[in-house]
């Protein structure tokens, strides 16, 4: 039988088919498929696997289908990708106003992943209840080269949640954010009733608290499949290499053909198209600063692996 991963716990995975929920485990021989051993677990959520029920209301899974994108992310010491879910049709980067204070660079990585993989991110601001004069218009100017989609919501007033709603209908999307920024929120606001668990984001240090410990997946009416994932601290992008991050660099890829040099990292570079448009308006400078710092980071990882 065929079904879609919907939660990995420890060495169990429940599998939907047909709105039916089946608790798996892993058959061994899934270890070894060379397709898989790049990833830190063999299985992830989104993923689409043949099963076999036991009889007895569980069973185990046989095979991992091909995957169209995978998320992941890499830490600096570790050769495996670590996998976080798999056949996105969508990123969701939330962040919101208020506490833990918004973090546009990390939705910056955020989006070159999303490039990486050839998966549409788009970024969803909230606690819009909580923003002052102007900060919408801010976050808007920081991407003004760009046409990301950027919508602001609140899940405590109900605002803009209908069309957050509507954008995801139809689609299988992955909500990312720091702990507290409301991705669990904006879920039980789009759905009254799912009752999910929520937690304080604390006084002293505008942190959440880790409300979500596992990723899961949650099949809603109108076809959405939404993955609600923990707060994400970290999120490298270890295995770019930095004459790759300028491709991968949404608006800065699309004028890149402009630069004399190919490839161009858009930073010694004479001749750089980019830096033209920093100079004269067209990209935001706090932008390219943004991307300046990721290329840094890249480069001295690179430095200190062939070392
Ligand atoms: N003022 C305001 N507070 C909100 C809003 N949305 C969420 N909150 C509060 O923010 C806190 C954190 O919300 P959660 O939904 O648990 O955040 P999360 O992103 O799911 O956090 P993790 O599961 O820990 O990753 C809670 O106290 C919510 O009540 C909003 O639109 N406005
Ligand atoms: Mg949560
Ligand atoms: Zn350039």
């Amino acid at each position: 039988m065929t079904g879609t991963v919907v939660k990995c716990f420890g060495k169990y995975y429940t599998v939907e088919n047909n709105g039916r929920r089946i608790n798996c485990t892993l058959r061994g021989k899934l270890r070894n498929d060379p397709r898989l051993e790049k990833y830190s677990e063999p299985v992830a959520v989104g993923d689409v696997v043949d099963f076999e029920e036991d009889g007895k209301g569980g069973g185990a899974i046989e095979a991992v289908s091909d995957r169209a994108n995978a998320f992941t992310r890499r830490f600096k010491d570790s050769g495996r990708d670590d996998i976080i879910a798999a056949n996105l049709d969508r990123i969701v980067a939330i962040q919101c106003f208020g506490k833990p204070k918004l973090n546009l660079r990390f939705v910056d990585r955020l989006l070159v992943r999303g490039v990486k993989e050839g998966v549409e991110t788009l970024l969803c601001v909230n606690k819009l209840d909580l923003a002052g004069h102007d900060d919408a218009g801010r976050v808007r100017d920081y991407y003004h080269g760009y046409d990301l989609s950027i919508l602001f919501v609140s899940a405590k007033t109900g605002k803009g949640i209908k069309a957050f709603k509507k954008e995801l209908a139809g689609k299988m999307s992955i909500l990312i954010g720091n702990s507290g920024v409301g991705k669990t929120s904006i879920l039980n606001s789009m759905y009254p009733g799912l009752g999910l668990r929520t937690s304080e984001v604390s006084g002293s240090t505008g942190k959440g608290r880790h409300a979500t410990t596992n990723v899961e997946m949650l099949s809603m009416e109108g076809g959405a499949r939404i993955i609600d994932t923990p707060g994400l601290r970290e999120f490298g992008l270890m295995d770019i290499e930095p004459e790759e991050l300028g491709i991968h660099f949404m608006e800065f890829g699309r004028y890149a053909g402009g630069c004399a040099f190919s490839p161009c990292t858009h930073d010694h570079e004479p001749g750089c198209e980019i830096k033209k448009l920093v100079e004269n308006g067209s990209i935001s400078e706090d932008r390219y600063v943004s991307y300046l710092n990721i290329l840094a980071t890249l480069k001295e990882y690179r430095e200190n692996r062939y070392r």
